[in-house]
C-alpha cells in the first residue's frame, strides 16, 4: 500500500479497532479467559473448530439433549429411531441425505436454552458474528443411513464475493458419535478466506476433504464462509446432532414464516429464566439505537 492510499475499508483489523465502546476488548478477554486462543485460531485459518466433550458439558447433558430429539422425531413419524441399529429415517430425503429436520428444538425443553448459552461456544460465537448477533435457527437432525450426500457449500446466505469476515456462523453439537461412515461433516480446511461459494464441479470435488473425528458430546463450529458438506450414512443406526445458526444482528432468522419467529414465539418464562444476552440472541431485546453506530462499524459489537 502507498502511503497515500487510504486502508481497505473491508480491512477487518480496521474495522476491528473501530470504536465500539469496550466490545473488542470484552470480546478478545472473553476468548482468554475461556482458553479458547487455540479455537477462535482455528475458526480463523481452518474456517472451523472442534469443541471437546470436556469443554463443553456432562456427557449428561449432550444425552438429554438427544433423548429429546429422539423424542421429537418419533412425534413426527411415529417411530423412534434406533440409535446403533436400524435404516430409519429412511423415507426423509433432504438435502443432508436420509434426514429428519426437527425445527422446534428450543421450545421442547430448558436443556435447549442452556445449550445456547452456554458460555465456551457463546464466546466464540460472539468472537465471529458480535455482541449483538442473533441465533437464527435450531434445528433436531437425524440422519440414517442411504447413498446421498451433501457437496460443499456455504452457509454465508450472501452472493459472493462474501465479506471476509463473519456473518453466520453455525454450531453443531455431535450427541452420537461423527466420522466418515457415520455420516459426518467435512470441511475444506482454509476455504473461509477465499471468499465466495464453491462453483458446481468445486462442489463435488471431495479429494481434499477433511472429516473432524469427534465423540458425541463434542461442538463443531464453524465460520460460514467455509465449504463443508456432509458423508453418507453407511453404518447402520442415525447419526444425531443439533444445529444452530447464529447471525449478524441485522439479519433474520431461518425459520419458516408460517412457524413464526423466535421473537414472537419466546415467552416471558424463558426470558426470566435466562440472562439478558438469551433475549438479544432469540431478537426479543433490541441494542439502543444510540449503539447502531457502533454495531454498524465495528466486528465485536
Ligand atoms: O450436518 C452436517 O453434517 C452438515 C450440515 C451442513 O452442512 C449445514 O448445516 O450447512
Amino acid at each position: 500500500m502507498n502511503e497515500m492510499s487510504p486502508p481497505m475499508v473491508c480491512d477487518p483489523v480496521i474495522l476491528g479497532s473501530a470504536d465500539d465502546r469496550g466490545a473488542q476488548a470484552r470480546v478478545l478477554g472473553r476468548i482468554a479467559e475461556l482458553n479458547l486462543e487455540k479455537n477462535a485460531w482455528e475458526i480463523d485459518t481452518f474456517g472451523y473448530t472442534v469443541l471437546t466433550p470436556q469443554q463443553v458439558a456432562p456427557a449428561s447433558f449432550c444425552e438429554k439433549l438427544r433423548d429429546h430429539i429422539l423424542d421429537e422425531a418419533a412425534r413426527a413419524s411415529g417411530t423412534r429411531p434406533a440409535l446403533n441399529s436400524g435404516t430409519e429415517p429412511g423415507e426423509y430425503l433432504t438435502f443432508l441425505g436420509r434426514t429428519q429436520f426437527l425445527p422446534d428444538m428450543l421450545f421442547a425443553d430448558r436443556a435447549f436454552e442452556q445449550a445456547v448459552m452456554n458460555e465456551k461456544i457463546l464466546a466464540l460465537v460472539t468472537y465471529m458474528l458480535g455482541e449483538s448477533c442473533l441465533m437464527t435457527a435450531m434445528n433436531g437432525v437425524v440422519k440414517g443411513p442411504g447413498p446421498e450426500y451433501m457437496p460443499y457449500h456455504v452457509d454465508t446466505p450472501e452472493p459472493s464475493p462474501l465479506p471476509p469476515y463473519s456473518t453466520v456462523a453455525n454450531v453443531t453439537w455431535l450427541l452420537s458419535d461423527f466420522d466418515k461412515p457415520n455420516g459426518g461433516t467435512f470441511f475444506l480446511p482454509g476455504s473461509n478466506r477465499w471468499c465466495r461459494a464453491p462453483m458446481h464441479a468445486e462442489s463435488v470435488d471431495l479429494s481434499a476433504a477433511v472429516t473432524p473425528q469427534a465423540p458425541a458430546g463434542s461442538v463443531l463450529i464453524w465460520n460460514g464462509n467455509v465449504w463443508h458438506g456432509a458423508w453418507p450414512r453407511t453404518a447402520p443406526g442415525v447419526r444425531v446432532s443439533m444445529i444452530t445458526y447464529f447471525a449478524r444482528y441485522y439479519m433474520r432468522d431461518q425459520r419458516d414464516d408460517a412457524l413464526g419467529h423466535y421473537s414472537e414465539r419466546v415467552t416471558a418464562e424463558m426470558l426470566a429464566r435466562n440472562p439478558e444476552r438469551f433475549a438479544v440472541l432469540t431478537g426479543k431485546k433490541r441494542g439502543d439505537v444510540s449503539d447502531e453506530q457502533h454495531r454498524r462499524t465495528s466486528l465485536f459489537a
